[in-house]
C-alpha cells in the first residue's frame, strides 16, 4: 500500500485539522478515578435503558459446521495452529444444549437484554434449505428469555459463513447479499413473534481486517482490494436483509408499538496519531475514515464511499441503504497509535502500543474515555446509540469490575451532555471460543473452565456485583 504525493496529503492534513477530524484534538481527556468511584451508574436512565450481555453462536455454542469449523483445524505454512493451542469450538460452551443455564446468568445478573446469534449454517445448511429442527430451538431459547423479561437481540452474520456458500467465494459470491437477505427474511418470519431488536452483521469492519488484511481468519487473504470489495457487499447485504427484515417481522414482541429496530454491531476504535508529525495525523484520519466511519457514511448517504489512498476507491450509488438503521451498535474495546508512512512496503500506516498504558490480558489497551468520546462523535448522525459489546480480556477476573465501572461512566457522561445512548451490554456473557485466541482471552461476567469441568458451569466472577449494581440503580434488581 502507498499513500498519496506530498501536497496531497498536505492538503488532507490541512482539511483534518480545519474538521478538527482525528488528529487528536481531544486525546489530552483523562477520567479521574476518584469521580469514577463516586459515580452512581446509570444515574437517571430510564426503566427502559437495555441493559445486558452478548454472545455469538459460534463462540458458544458447539456443535456448528461452518467456515470456522474448517479454519479451525488448519495451520499457517509454518506449522503453527491457525487457533492458539490448535484449540477449537467443537463444544465451546455447549449451549446448543446447556441454553437454559445461560438464562439462569442472565436472571442472575438482573439483565432485560440478552444479545445472541443464531448460526446461518445451522438453519441454512445447503443452500435454500430450512433446518426446522434448529429453528424449533431457537425458538424455545428465545421464548425463554421472553418469559424471563429478558428481551432478545439476534445477529444473523457474526464472523460464521455456511460451507456451501464459503465454497462459492463467501462475500466476494456476487449472490451472497441476496442470500443473506433471503435468509434474514426466513429468520425474521420464524423468530419475529419473540424478537424486536435485530443486529443483521457484527462488525463488518474487523471481519475484513481479520479475513482480507492480516489473513487470520478465514479465508485468510492478505488483499486490501478484495477486502474493500467485501466490504461495499456487507454494507449491501445488511441494506437488503433490513429490507427483508423489516417487511417479514410484522409482530411488535414488546408492546412498544414497533415490531423491529434494526441496525448491525460497528467495531469503533479510537486512532490517535502517535506523534504531532502530521503524516501520523494523516494516517490516523485515513484509518478513521475507512474502519468507523465508511458504514455509517453508507447507511446515512446511501452511497457506498470506500477509499484508502491509492489502493482502494469506490465510489457507487446504493440508494437501499438510506434509513437501514434504526439504531447504531458500537462495540468498544481500544484504542490505537497510528504512525504514518510516506513510502515503502509497510503500508500508509502501522498502529503502535505505548507500553507505559494499562492493558488487558490480549495486549488492548484499556482506555474508558474512548468511549465517551466515540459516543459524542458518533451522535452526528441522529440514530439512538447502542453500545452492543464491550469489555475486557481478564483471566484474573479482578479487573472486570473497574473496567465495567470506568465504562459506563464513560457512557453517563454522554448521556449527560444529551447523547442519546439507549443501551449497555456487555461482552461476554460467560468465557468463550475467542477466535485465533482459542480459550485464552476470557472476557466473561461468568467464567467456565474448559479444561477441568466437563459440566462446564457457568461460575460468577468478581465483576457480577458490580453489574448487578447497575441493574439496580435502573430497577431491574431487587
Ligand atoms: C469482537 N481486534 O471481535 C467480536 O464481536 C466478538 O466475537 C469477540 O469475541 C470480541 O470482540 C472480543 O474480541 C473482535 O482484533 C475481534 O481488534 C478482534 C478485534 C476486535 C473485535
Amino acid at each position: 500500500m502507498t499513500v498519496p504525493p506530498a501536497p496531497a496529503r498536505a492538503a488532507l492534513a490541512l482539511a483534518l485539522v480545519l474538521a478538527g477530524g482525528a488528529a487528536g484534538c481531544r486525546n489530552r481527556l483523562r477520567f479521574a478515578a476518584a469521580e469514577i468511584a463516586a459515580h452512581r451508574m446509570l444515574d437517571g436512565a430510564p426503566p427502559t435503558f437495555m441493559l445486558g450481555a452478548a454472545t455469538s453462536a459460534h463462540q458458544i455454542e458447539g456443535g456448528t459446521h461452518n467456515d470456522w469449523t474448517e479454519w479451525e483445524k488448519g495451520r499457517y505454512p509454518d506449522g503453527t495452529p491457525h487457533v492458539l493451542d490448535g484449540a477449537s469450538a467443537a463444544r465451546a460452551d455447549d449451549s446448543w444444549k446447556l441454553w437454559p443455564a445461560d438464562v439462569a446468568a442472565l436472571q442472575l445478573l438482573g439483565a432485560n437484554t440478552y444479545r445472541l446469534g443464531v448460526e446461518w449454517s445451522r438453519l441454512e445448511p445447503e443452500e435454500g434449505t430450512w433446518a426446522e429442527a434448529s429453528a424449533e430451538r431457537y425458538r424455545q431459547m428465545l421464548a425463554a428469555l421472553r418469559a424471563a423479561n429478558i428481551a432478545p437481540m439476534v445477529t444473523l452474520y457474526h464472523f460464521t459463513l455456511p460451507l456451501w456458500l464459503a465454497r462459492r467465494g463467501g462475500w466476494e459470491w456476487p449472490g451472497a447479499p441476496e442470500a443473506f437477505a433471503a435468509f434474514a427474511a426466513r429468520a425474521a418470519a420464524a423468530f419475529g413473534g419473540s424478537v424486536d431488536l435485530w443486529c443483521t452483521i457484527n462488525e463488518p469492519n474487523v471481519l475484513v481486517a481479520k479475513s482480507y488484511l492480516a489473513a487470520q481468519w478465514p479465508p485468510g487473504v492478505k488483499d486490501p482490494g478484495r477486502g474493500a470489495a467485501v466490504m461495499a457487499a456487507l454494507m449491501k447485504a445488511h441494506a437488503l436483509a433490513a429490507r427483508a427484515i423489516r417487511a417479514a417481522d410484522t409482530t411488535d414482541a414488546d408492546g412498544d408499538g414497533r415490531p423491529s429496530s434494526i441496525g448491525i454491531a460497528q467495531n469503533l476504535r479510537v486512532f490517535d496519531p502517535a506523534s504531532a508529525n502530521p503524516i501520523d495525523g494523516v494516517a490516523a484520519g485515513v484509518a478513521d475514515a475507512f474502519y468507523n466511519e465508511a458504514f455509517s457514511d453508507a447507511v446515512s448517504s446511501g452511497r457506498i464511499r470506500l477509499r484508502i489512498p491509492r489502493v482502494v476507491d469506490i465510489d457507487e450509488p446504493y440508494p437501499a441503504l438510506e434509513g437501514t438503521f434504526d439504531y447504531l451498535g458500537i462495540n468498544y474495546y481500544t484504542r490505537d497509535f497510528v504512525i504514518g508512512h510516506v513510502r515503502g512496503d509497510r503500508g500508509p500506516y502501522e498502529v503502535t502500543a505505548p507500553p507505559e498504558l494499562p492493558r488487558n490480558d490480549m495486549g488492548w489497551e484499556i482506555y474508558p474515555e474512548g468511549l465517551y468520546r466515540l459516543l459524542v462523535r458518533s451522535a452526528r448522525y441522529g440514530w439512538p446509540l447502542f453500545v452492543t459489546e464491550n469489555g475486557i480480556a481478564d483471566n484474573g477476573g479482578d479487573r472486570r469490575a473497574d473496567f465495567i465501572r470506568a465504562h459506563v461512566y464513560a457512557l453517563d457522561r454522554a448521556r449527560a451532555e444529551g447523547v442519546n445512548v439507549v443501551g449497555y451490554l456487555y461482552w461476554s456473557l460467560m468465557d468463550n471460543f475467542e477466535w485465533s485466541h482459542g480459550y485464552r482471552g476470557r472476557f466473561g461476567l461468568f467464567t467456565v473452565d474448559f479444561a477441568f469441568d466437563p459440566a462446564l458451569t457457568r461460575r460468577p466472577t468478581a465483576a457480577v456485583p458490580t453489574f448487578q449494581e447497575a441493574a439496580r440503580n435502573i430497577g431491574g434488581l431487587r
